[in-house]
């Protein structure tokens, strides 16, 4: 089938991320003819950078503004528009649908939510004025949910070395042996530099590798907002430039300890089966706090008392002292949750469960 995915970007990677994900499923493993549509071309680039060039070479990213011309060739009409996270379709591309001889389904592709409520309107109808068929999906970690971007599955998380992507070879020879690796990727507004000083009162050393923008968000933190970055040696600040979305994944399975942030780096996390700070996306009503403690309640059910206790202190921006203690029984719990949602998803995840809705 032919698809067309239209990504606007609000902020962040985040959406482009997604629709990249997206669209290399379809394509790799599932064989389909994708193209995207994108109102930011160098950040879906620079994400799709390191992918497999056969797999690049089969998708067609395009301008936001190229869809426009499609009106003028309704045989070009795709069988799937996914409009991702609710974007728009641009007037003249929908037009261009309406005259077309063949219709196509269009679905407005949501957030990923662990809400409960999301299954009641996965899959459900979104009439339309202009009468092309229109479908609510949402991912999601239930089994009657729209699933998870599974693409690609990284391999066991093993910590080895053998092979380091060619952008992170510099910061690699910084590493210390016998150390723990945190990499960090999050929001401003957290109290992280407090979080690293903390740290460095634990019997253990700690590399930190801070993604690309992270340092600077460290130094103007408003709760210290002239104090230099003064942490003991035990604590190492390892920035690593940006990299692509594959060589961030094996960052985060190289690593002993997350922190994550969105949509994509937040399932490429647990993915990697090591525990995990998610900085949720915070928004202006609250609703992000509902929506972290539908996940705590998904991923804490079978932990125990104390193992509860220190992931919600944990994921709310306590201290590292005060869960710390839990960390060896939170890294086993990681490893059975990543089994889990592997077991969960083993019909395909989101690609291949939208691929079953289209057909
Ligand atoms: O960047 P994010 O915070 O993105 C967002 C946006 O805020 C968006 O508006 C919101 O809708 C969404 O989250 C929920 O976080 P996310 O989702 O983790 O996306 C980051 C992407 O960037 C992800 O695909 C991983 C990738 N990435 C790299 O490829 N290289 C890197 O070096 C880093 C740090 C990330």
């Amino acid at each position: 089938m032919r698809w067309d995915i239209f990504c606007q970007i609000v902020d962040n990677y985040g959406d482009a991320g997604v629709c990249w994900r997206l669209a290399r499923s379809l394509t790799s493993l599932h064989g389909q003819d994708v193209r995207i549509f994108c109102d930011d071309l160098p950040t879906l680039n620079l994400l799709a950078s390191g992918v497999d060039p056969e797999i690049k070479r089969r998708i067609d990213i395009q301008p936001w503004e190229a869809s426009h011309h499609n009106s003028r060739h309704p045989v070009e009409t795709p069988d799937v528009v996914i409009e991702a996270f609710g974007c728009n379709l641009p007037e003249r591309y929908l037009a261009g649908l309406l005259i077309a001889p063949k219709k196509p389904i269009i679905i407005n592709l949501e957030y990923l939510s662990a809400e409960p409520w999301i299954v009641d309107f996965h899959q459900k109808a979104s009439p339309q004025a202009h009468g092309i068929p229109k479908y609510f999906f949402f991912p999601g970690f239930q089994e009657n949910a729209g699933g998870i971007l599974l693409d690609p599955i990284p391999k066991e998380p093993l910590l080895t070395e053998q092979w380091i992507p060619e952008s992170l070879e510099t910061s690699w020879k910084l590493l210390r042996p016998n150390t723990k690796r945190i990499s960090v990727f999050c929001y401003p507004g957290v109290p992280l530099l407090k979080w690293l000083e903390d740290l460095a009162t634990l019997d253990e050393k700690f590399d930190i590798l801070l993604t690309h923008g992270q340092r600077e968000q460290l130094q103007f933190s408003s709760a210290h907002p002239t104090q230099p970055l003064a942490l003991p040696d035990s604590i190492q600040l390892i920035s690593i430039p940006f990299v692509s979305q594959d060589e961030y994944d094996w960052v985060l399975s190289q690593c002993d300890f997350n922190i994550v942030r969105g949509e994509d780096s937040f399932i490429r996390a647990q993915l990697a089966g090591k525990p995990l700070i998610w900085h949720i996306y915070p928004q202006e009503d609250g609703a992000h706090k509902t929506k972290l403690a539908a996940f705590l309640d998904l991923y804490l059910e079978d932990a125990s008392q104390e193992l509860k206790h220190a992931v919600i202190a944990a994921m709310t921006w306590a201290m590292p002292s005060e869960w710390y203690q839990s960390i060896d029984e939170w890294s086993a719990h990681s490893k059975a949750w990543r089994a889990d949602l592997l077991e969960n998803q083993a019909d395909g995840g989101l690609a291949a469960r939208l691929m079953g809705f289209v057909a």
